[in-house]
């Protein structure tokens, strides 16, 4: 159809009478939401995946994503409806399409700059097949200018096709949450920027038109890239911000959440709350994109740097914490039995990506600690090398210290009468995910370690020597 030489009335009128052709390459936590959703408003969807597990699991109706709720039901409703397929050949995928949605991961490599070569894999298959005035939008996460300068150079010269003449491109970061994704992506405004403005007018329509969402269009691609990792960012730097606060607030015998929750009464405070660490596929890896570019551009940002090293440091103190808290009741973390409840990066859902739980067990482990591990989302299943018990009561029979990693909902009302009765006690309860009440935990007999109960008598010299003993492991 030539998506890009119709007007943004006659791009609405296409997509209501189920006359436009999607491909979405990534069926990932990000492009399976995506693609059912086109399906489901009646677009013709082919997605595509170098993964033949996913095509396939797609194909017969079901989604590989446990944890979004209503997505299954919506890939079934997409694939029995004849409007979603799934494939391996992405070029396949784009031949009869007039939009090409890029939802691949664009993970950071150990050297900490940006691999795009997932990306780049997914815009050779692209040009190979592009149909002419179709729009390529976007959606992984790339640093500012990486499409104009890696993306758009990449698909003219493989395609042999001119941007803004022959196709048109954008981009549309993803701004959705893990757990609610189909919540998030019907919701929240999207973020456009199209090399032109054609390109950032058909993006809108398809936005507006399907997810009923505002879109917000900016200027070009990199200033929507930069809006993405302007959010993420602020994120992180405010959960170091706040990880300082309960470092500091423990040595003055204060609770930082209260002092979080007193400030969340003021219009102009944003909440954030110290945990275990920052975990996920996008803080943790997000700041490089711009540390890098910053790098090629001549300025770093230096607050993005510094709240990256604090929030990795994180799971080193949580793992102090306990084993102080275990040296006050007189054992040695090396000689005791371990169960730590919760190893996903943040509550209620099924993903260990950089989970900061999995630094916690590798130091544990080191220390030479015995340990157990328990979570809702993994039951029975391996994770970090090591079976997941199948219950709570499972994991802490005779545990000298339960460690809860992760502030699942199942966390909040735990039977501390029954815990009591199967650890090994005097033993710890240490909440790096600050979700119980210091008081409750000690009346049940527990020695409280976290920051809702800060010890003024924790000197600094035993932190450093348990934070010692961690770095010496
Ligand atoms: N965290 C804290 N304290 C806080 C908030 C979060 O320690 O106050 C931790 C979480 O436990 C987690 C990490 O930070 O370990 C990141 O959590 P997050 O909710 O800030 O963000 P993510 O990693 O789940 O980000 C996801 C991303 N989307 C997808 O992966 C599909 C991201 O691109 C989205 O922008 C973000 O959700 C979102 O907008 O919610």
């Amino acid at each position: 159809m030539g998506i890009m030489s119709l007007s943004q009335k006659e791009v609405i009128n296409a997509l209501r009478k189920g006359k436009v052709t999607i491909c979405v390459v990534g069926l990932g936590r990000i492009g399976l939401p995506q693609a059912a959703l086109f399906a489901d408003r009646g677009a013709h969807v082919i997605g595509a995946d170098v993964d033949p597990a996913v095509v396939e699991c797609v194909n017969s109706g079901r989604s590989h994503l446990l944890d979004e709720p209503g997505l299954d039901r919506l890939v079934m409703s997409a694939t029995n409806s004849g409007r979603l397929k799934a494939t391996v050949d992405t070029s396949l995928g784009v031949e009869a399409a007039d939009f090409v949605i890029v939802s691949v991961p664009t993970p950071i490599s150990a050297k900490r700059i940006p691999d795009y070569s997932q990306m780049e894999e997914a815009c050779h298959a692209i040009a190979k097949t592009l149909p002419k005035d179709c729009l390529i939008i976007i959606e992984s996460t790339v640093g500012p200018g990486a499409v104009e300068d890696f993306v758009i150079p990449l698909l003219e010269e493989e395609a042999k096709m001119e941007v803004c003449v022959d196709f048109g491109v954008a981009s549309c970061p993803e701004r959705a949450d893990p757990g609610g994704l189909l919540r998030d992506l019907t919701t929240v405004p999207r973020i456009v920027g199209g090399i032109n403005d054609k390109s950032a007018e058909i993006a809108r329509a398809l936005y507006r038109e399907i997810f009923g969402v505002e879109v917000v269009v900016v200027s070009d691609p990199k200033t929507a890239n930069a809006a993405k990792l302007a959010e993420n960012l602020f994120r992180d730097v405010n959960i170091a911000l706040v990880s300082e606060f309960a470092l500091l607030y423990e040595k003055l015998g204060i609770d930082a959440i209260e002092v979080i929750d007193a400030c969340s009464t003021k219009y102009n405070f944003m909440p954030h709350y110290p945990s275990a660490g920052v975990g996920g596929p996008c803080l943790p890896q997000n700041p490089y994109f711009l540390i890098y570019e910053g790098m090629k551009a001549g300025y770093i940002p230096r607050m993005v740097q510094m709240a990256r090293q604090i929030n990795d440091d994180t799971p080193k103190r949580a793992v102090a914490m306990a084993t102080m808290a275990l040296r006050r009741i007189n054992k040695k973390a090396e000689s005791s039995k371990i169960a730590i409840l919760g190893v996903t990066y943040k509550p209620n859902i099924r993903d260990l990506q950089h989970t900061p739980v999995e630094k916690i067990f590798i130091s544990l482990k080191e220390i030479g600690a015995t340990l157990k591990l328990y979570d809702p989302m993994f039951r029975d299943e391996e994770v970090f090398g090591k079976r997941i018990s199948r219950s709570v009561e499972e994991a802490v029979r005779d545990a000298d210290c339960i460690l809860i990693g992760t502030a699942h909902d199942e966390f909040r009302n735990l039977d501390l009468d029954l815990l009591r009765e199967r650890c090994n006690m005097p033993a710890v309860f240490a909440d790096i995910a600050n979700i119980s009440d210091p008081s409750i935990v000690e009346e049940h007999g527990f020695t409280y370690a976290g920051i809702r109960k800060p010890e003024k008598s924790w000197s600094l010299r035993e932190e450093e020597d348990s934070l010692q003993c961690t770095a010496s492991q």
